[in-house]
């Protein structure tokens, strides 16, 4: 029999800025889901990556003064990152600036075309940069995106069209023969809904956008957005490349995950796409709810996000990782809260899993000198072991992670109700007499933990790592298939144990919060190219800046800006600097004013005067504002 594949995915982020919570929580769920399906033996292939084109991100390059690929490289690098300190197992990051995208969107193109769903026309309506769409007139109101909040801008170009009504009919039987294919369920109604309503057909070239894939055979236009985005699915594989190897073996999808935002796009859009180029559609769109903040949902364009690197650095991935899951009913929004985070990790995780394994490996060690009895029968916690896995994998497939997490909760209460009721402390004390008792009880509460160890990967994959060094059983298989069965563990040594979670003083962290003191952000580290821009302390330490007093001050004649001026520097004879502030400051108002000097810089010609150093000043909206000292410096006093 050939192995089951899974194809997963999550969005591709935009690089308009870093990535938040919302981001993180698409990703650890999908990275959730691979690790489940790879634990049930399947053949898995994950992928994440970076939506890098359009408006959008064109728009905040320019406002930060910078290529849109230099802006897409930094960020590219704190996804990166990120993923790497979640433990995400991603099997590919597709960024839409690369050639094998480029060549995958273009060959889409050419077989939607070939196929006659393209169409040139002109466009004109109101368009959103921000939400990279065209809106509807009902959904404008004074000059705004009524959903997005962002300014819409009325656009009329010439523009590739996409046939999308003539696909209204398939996308409907489509939906209607795979009640599956959108979930939950309340989502694909909305979307069967929005379909019925009518489709009208999609503008899919931008005359007025530069930063994008060109539309082929047409140099002014580059691909509409998401045309371009939504073909990362494909393009990852290979698409349309010399090697569609693992194309054919992956696609369909079988889960895209992405958040409510985005539904439209994914199950209207997409599939459409496909349709019209031939190709097979994906078997599950998942959209999930939206975390919120205070009531908004959590955005880089609202400010109100929460940086995951932070949390991450307090509390380590594992816990996250976990509160996603457990705290957020898959489908459904959540709010985000720090008491509610630090509760959840107390009780769920220092006290119901790190408290039952630390009492039942600390026991094991002082009464059965750390040895794992050699049979452990069958009993009533064993059934619900076995009950529990099967529940586990009911609502890992039914895509209820967080009642997967349930019912290995409920199993741990069960392994330390079985503890509280036999009492092995005081089996203990009986001697030869209570030992079958003692050894039955505490090889069963190892045992449970083994089988919570195996279901908590997904979802915590250092902690099940330790759990499972702790209870001594790393070699035993770890699959859900021949992992869980009963008693594996049985005769083997444990391992050394250590507390999986310290208990957090939550009122002192709160108030910690509350001051502000623990909600700094960390400092991101500085990617490449802000590393090579970086001077040392040896550097800076060659540039004399001294206090000086301005004497003396004329413009210099037939300039508009120069300013030449003697500045006292403490030394015999005063210093001419030449400065271009004229059109900020008048010479008459010069004389007296204290200010910063670049005492060392060589001397240069401006206008055939000679300047023999440097005003410090900042650059208000392109005017100068001299610096200068607090209060009435002697001239010449050096400056650190
Ligand atoms: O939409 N709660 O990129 P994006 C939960 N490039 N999830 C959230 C969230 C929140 N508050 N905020 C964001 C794009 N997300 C496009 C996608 S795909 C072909 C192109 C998550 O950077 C959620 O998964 O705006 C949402 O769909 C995604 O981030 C949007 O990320």
């Amino acid at each position: 029999m050939s192995e089951k594949k899974f194809y997963i995915t999550t969005p591709i982020y935009y690089v308009n800025d870093m990535p938040h919570i919302g981001h993180m929580y698409t990703t650890v769920m999908a990275d959730i889901f691979a690790r489940y399906h790879r634990l049930c033996g399947e053949k898995v292939y994950f992928l994440t990556g970076t939506d890098e084109h359009g408006q959008k991100i064109e728009k905040s390059a320019a406002a930060q003064g910078i290529p849109p690929i230099k802006l897409a490289d930094r960020v590219v690098e704190r996804y990166r990152h990120l993923w790497e300190l979640l433990e995400i197992s991603n099997d590919d990051f597709i960024r839409t600036t690369e050639d094998r995208h480029r060549e995958a969107v273009q060959k889409i193109i050419g077989r939607i075309r070939e196929n006659g769903d393209l169409y040139r026309g002109d466009y004109e309506g109101w368009y959103c940069a921000g939400a990279e769409s065209f809106v509807p007139d009902s959904q404008v109101e004074d000059g705004r995106d009524l959903e997005s909040g962002y300014p819409v801008e009325r656009l009329s170009e010439p523009s590739w069209f996409f046939r999308l009504s003539a696909f209204e009919d398939r996308l409907l039987e489509w939906y209607r023969e795979n009640p599956d294919c959108i979930q939950p369920r309340s989502r694909y109604n909305e979307v069967l809904r929005f379909v019925e309503g009518g489709l009208k057909d999609l503008s899919v070239s931008r005359v007025s956008v530069n930063w994008g894939i060109p539309f082929p055979g047409e140099e002014e236009h580059v691909v509409y957005v998401w045309l371009d985005a939504l073909t990362n699915y494909i393009s990852a594989l290979g698409f349309g490349s010399s090697d569609p190897s693992k194309f054919e073996e992956f696609w369909p999808a079988d889960l895209h995950l992405v958040g409510k935002d985005i539904l439209r796009f994914h199950c209207v859009y997409w599939p459409a796409f496909l349709m019209a180029a031939g190709l097979p559609l994906p078997k599950t769109i998942f959209g999930h709810g939206w975390w919120m903040r205070d009531d908004a949902k959590m955005s880089k364009s609202l400010g109100n996000v929460v940086r995951p690197d932070y949390l991450i650095e307090k509390f380590g991935a594992d816990p996250l990782r976990y509160f996603m899951a457990r705290e957020m009913a898959f489908g459904q929004d959540s709010s985000f809260s720090d008491q509610g985070f630090l509760e959840r990790f107390n009780s769920d995780l220092a006290n119901a899993l790190g408290n039952t394994a630390s009492r039942s490996l600390s026991m094991a060690e002082r009464f059965l000198g750390g040895e794992i009895p050699s049979t452990i029968p069958d009993n009533a916690i064993s059934s619900v072991a076995l009950e529990t896995v099967e529940l586990y994998r009911k609502n890992m497939s039914g895509l209820e992670p967080n009642r997967a997490l349930e019912a290995v909760w409920k199993l741990l209460s069960e392994i330390n109700g079985f503890i509280q009721e036999a009492q092995p402390w005081a089996l203990a004390r009986k001697g030869e007499e209570g030992r079958a008792a003692l050894e039955e009880c505490l090889g069963t509460a190892i045992e449970g933990l083994r089988f919570v160890s195996i279901m908590i990967q997904p979802f915590m994959p250092s902690t099940a790592e330790k759990l499972r060094i702790q209870l001594g059983v790393g070699e035993l298989p770890m699959d859900l298939e021949t992992g869980t069965r009963w008693g594996l563990s049985a005769g083997r040594r444990l391992g050394k144990t250590e507390a999986l979670f310290p208990r957090i003083d939550i009122a002192r962290t709160m108030k910690a919060f509350a001051s502000g003191g623990e909600k700094k952000q960390p400092q991101p580290k500085p990617t490449e190219s802000e590393e090579s821009a970086m001077i040392t302390i040896d550097d800076f330490a060659k540039i004399q800046l001294k206090v000086g007093t301005i004497r003396e001050a004329e413009a210099v004649p037939k300039s508009k800006k120069l300013i030449r001026l003697q500045v006292d520097l403490g030394e015999e004879e005063l210093r001419q600097v030449v400065a271009g502030i004229g059109d900020a400051y008048s010479a008459e108002d010069l004389p007296g004013r204290q200010v910063i000097i670049v005492a060392n810089l060589k001397p240069a010609k401006l206008m055939g005067v000679e300047s023999r150093g440097m005003l410090l000043a900042a650059s208000l909206e392109g005017k100068a504002v001299l610096l200068a000292p607090g209060t009435e410096i002697p001239p010449g006093t050096g400056v650190r």
